[in-house]
């Protein structure tokens, strides 16, 4: 290894811009006669629109254009995808309401777009959206998941049971037969609250059109900026391909929600359009994000563990109504389904699971992927079916984890999943050691004479990401591959320019993937620059969510780098004089073996592009490579989470004392960032289990929860110092023997926080998030009882 190679602790390249306040995102970018959209959003969560008077808004000083859903329809702008098909138990396809970019006939959520007004300054667009007069006629919201299928109302006319599909997964006789002749069932019901997003920079869009070139520029917060060109060329139909460059430069985070396409995206291409091409810009207002960003998680879910009188699984099943909210988002139905059942064997040997997936729509914001989508949702089933079996058969939750654990591999799940490698009874014994465990019962007693209340908990999950293979997710209905592609141009002075498919925001792909450059090719890490996030400069790229950017995105980077090193070998054996075979390249050097006949890989590379010496009728001249990587499976991270954390029974707050995380994410190219994004993902898994949660009125529609002040986030001073250890287990399906780290923190987390609550409070169950006000109301009942 390198001081620079893989496994190095850099510290991140791009951060010195990004502390210096030098980041260059989207609301950075300024465009000559710019203008400025605002959206006026429906204030109703379901509501019939009779009419809309624009005139007046039109007139106000500054206003450049005013648009509704029938402008749109008339310019024949479609309206947005989902792009993962579903089919539910009978065979038929899942049922897609129509998502318009501006509201046609019906508003179905608070803040679905109705109109928008595109003006001089931001101002003057604000004051005539205020003008613009909606006549609505109120319909019944659907709010609560579990009741929508007999809600009272539909949300789209025509989907019966407001129902989007009803799925299953799993051979449901043989679990059926299984719980039948079970020694211990455990039985569990619960709701994974529902989330929101919140990166830091909130999303934003400019749009520009080029009347002579009739070209589109977008600069937009993306994950997935060729994504984002292909839905809104093929299916939006704002212009084809060639005529549309996407940019996402600098993006401030995501965590999912700046995967999808959204309506502002398009309207902002089209408006610039209908203004004779002047620039349309729009930033989101965090109350904007708050409504509009597609949500997380939202299952309500019936859960159930049969166990054999030795303490052996036998079979899980589950029923999950997930909530869609008002649209199918361009993800949605992947996540509930085949990111979330195909789970539920976690990291035990399970003979037999079932899973059967009501999808609803309800009158609230799109539900999407959210850091982990589906595999948080999983985990908790998993884990807390779990722990809860261990107290009520007396075992210890660790022992009853190692009587159940998968020792081979590969191990076929029943769930689709085929786990390539790992070794849980590793992970499991390295966090006991790391969270010395044999202290906790004197640490327990300790607090205990403090009046305070502590528990422990484990999480023992499993993932699968990387995503994914091709051909596997096309069999499950994905609209797209999902390889990488990536590129490898180097210069003749040997300096190196990777352009690849994946967007980094906030992974610090600007120095993971300079690292594999710089320990392949052996030069300086400053002699490589990533170039990614423009569609006019990377070929192509399926972008970056699924914890996929290291054993794909990177094992596309890799495959172009033998390509390089191949044919630089060739150069160096003519410019040496030497055959092929006897050149070595090692450190950066080529040489001739058994000669002291060397040259350095900028030599090669200025060769190559002088293209003396050599025959360019055999080899071309230049140094410049390109690779598509298709993964053979997804990777399979898992690990061992333990929290240990202490109750005030007066106040109910609960303060985490200790949190050990043990991760398997395969070949680690740069630990120290690896430990960021698994000190990130427990934060946002904390955040779900004990502050976080998106509250709608179940009479209006409205969210409650619609900005800092009702949402918390988990602050810094919630968290302690995190300690984290590693077991190396190889991913097979990878060059370079990676696993996603990325969600891992995320998925494992909340589970092990409301294990180890659980156990310090000595109930079953507890809801999330588990506030201060739910845990002293059940500490309080506790010690009412005692
Ligand atoms: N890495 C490594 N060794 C490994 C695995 C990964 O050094 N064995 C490095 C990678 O090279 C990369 C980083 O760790 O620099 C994360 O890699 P990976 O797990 O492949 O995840 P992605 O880069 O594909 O990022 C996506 C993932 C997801 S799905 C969410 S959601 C998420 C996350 O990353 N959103 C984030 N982390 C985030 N971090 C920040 N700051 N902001 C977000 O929005």
């Amino acid at each position: 290894m390198t001081d620079t190679g893989i496994g190095a602790r850099v510290a991140r390249k791009e951060d010195q811009r990004f502390i210096m306040g030098k980041g260059r995102y989207v609301d950075d970018i300024h465009l000559p006669r710019e203008t400025y959209a605002y959206f006026l959003r429906s204030p109703h969560a379901h509501a019939k629109i009779d009419a809309i008077d624009t005139r007046a808004a039109q007139a106000a000083p500054g206003v450049l254009a005013v648009l509704t859903g029938e402008d749109a329809a008339a310019d024949k702008i479609g309206g947005l995808i989902c792009g993962w098909m579903i089919h539910s138990m009978d065979g038929s396809p899942m049922r897609a309401g129509p998502h318009p970019v501006l509201a046609q006939g019906k508003v179905r959520y608070v803040g679905d777009h109705v109109a928008v007004v595109v003006a001089e300054t931001l101002a003057q667009a604000k004051s005539a959206a205020e003008l613009i007069d909606v006549s609505y006629t109120e319909l019944d919201p659907v709010v609560d998941p579990a009741d929508a299928p007999g809600g009272k109302s539909l949300v789209h006319d025509g989907i019966e049971r407001n129902t989007v599909f009803e799925w299953s997964l799993g051979n449901k006789d043989a679990t059926d037969a299984e719980f039948a002749k079970a020694a211990h069932v455990t039985k569990l019901e619960f709701r994974n609250n529902r989330l929101i997003p919140n990166a830091i920079e909130p999303r934003a869009a400019i749009g520009a059109y080029d009347p002579a070139e009739e070209h589109f520029t977008l600069y937009t917060t993306s994950q997935n900026p060729h994504v984002a060109r292909l839905v809104i060329s093929a299916f939006v139909g704002i212009a084809p391909e060639h005529k549309l460059r996407v940019i996402a430069p600098d993006v401030g985070g995501g965590f999912g929600s700046k995967i999808f396409i959204y309506a502002e995206e398009v309207v902002c291409l089209w408006a610039s359009k209908r203004i004779g091409g002047r620039p349309v810009r729009w930033t989101a207002e965090r109350s904007e994000s708050f409504l509009c960003d597609a949500h997380g998680r939202d299952h309500v879910t019936t859960a159930e563990l049969a166990c054999d009188r030795d303490g052996k699984i036998r079979a899980l099943r589950a029923h999950t109504i997930a909530n869609m909210g008002a649209y199918l988002s361009t993800f949605a139905s992947s996540v509930p389904t085949y990111l979330y059942a195909t789970l539920l064997s976690g990291q035990y040997d399970i003979p037999q699971i079932y899973c059967e997936v009501d999808a609803v729509y309800t009158n609230t914001a799109p539900v999407d992927a959210y850091r982990g989508a589906g595999r948080p949702e999983a985990t908790y089933v998993v884990e807390r079916l779990v722990e809860t079996a261990a107290r009520e058969l007396k075992i210890d939750p660790a022992e009853f984890r190692r009587r159940n654990f998968i020792t081979q591999f590969p191990h076929q799940t029943p769930v689709i999943m085929a786990y390539d490698a790992g070794d849980y009874h590793a992970s499991l014994n390295r966090a006991l050691e790391l969270a010395d465990f044999n202290g906790f019962a004197a640490r327990k007693a300790e607090s205990s004479r403090r009046g305070k209340l502590r528990g422990i908990g484990y999480s023992t999950y499993i993932e699968a990401c990387g995503i994914a293979p091709s051909a596997a997710v096309g069999s499950l209905g994905c609209g797209v591959g999902l390889w990488e592609s990536a590129e490898v141009r180097v210069n003749p002075v040997g300096t190196v320019e990777v352009l690849t498919g994946s967007h980094s925001h906030g992974q610090g792909h600007e120095t993971t993937f300079a690292q594999l450059v710089s320990d392949r090719l052996g030069i300086a890490l400053d002699q490589v620059s990533i170039v990614h996030g423009d569609t006019d400069k990377v070929q192509f790229g399926m972008g970056t969510y699924g914890s996929r950017s290291g054993a794909v995105g990177m094992s596309a980077i890799a495959k172009a780098l033998d390509k390089i090193e191949a044919k630089a070998r060739k150069v160096a054996a003519h410019v040496m004089e030497a055959a092929e075979g006897d050149i070595e390249f090692r450190n950066g050097s080529f040489t001739v073996k058994g000669t002291d006949r060397k040259m350095g890989f900028g030599e090669v590379a200025l060769a190559a592009y002088v293209a003396h010496k050599f025959p360019t009728s055999e080899i071309e001249p230049g140094l410049k490579e390109g690779a598509f990587h298709d993964p053979t499976n997804f990777t399979f991270p898992a690990g061992c989470h333990i929290c240990e954390l202490e109750v005030d029974p007066e106040t109910g707050v609960v303060t985490i004392a200790k949190w050990t995380a043990v991760d398997d994410f395969g070949t680690l190219i740069n630990p120290l960032i690896v430990e960021g994004q698994v000190h990130g993902g427990i934060a946002q898994g904390v955040g779900q289990a004990l502050t976080e949660g998106a509250i709608y009125d179940e009479e209006s529609g409205q969210l409650i929860t619609g900005s800092y002040m009702d949402y918390c986030m988990p602050r810094a001073s919630d968290l302690p110092s995190f300690t984290l250890g590693f077991v190396e287990t190889r991913c097979p399906s990878n060059p370079l023997g990676m696993k996603g780290c990325g969600e891992a923190g995320a998925i494992a987390a909340p589970a092990a926080v409301m294990n180890a609550l659980t156990d310090a409070l000595g109930v079953r169950d507890l809801p999330m998030p588990a506030t201060p006000q739910v845990v002293w109301e059940v500490a309080s009942a506790r010690q009412a009882a005692e």
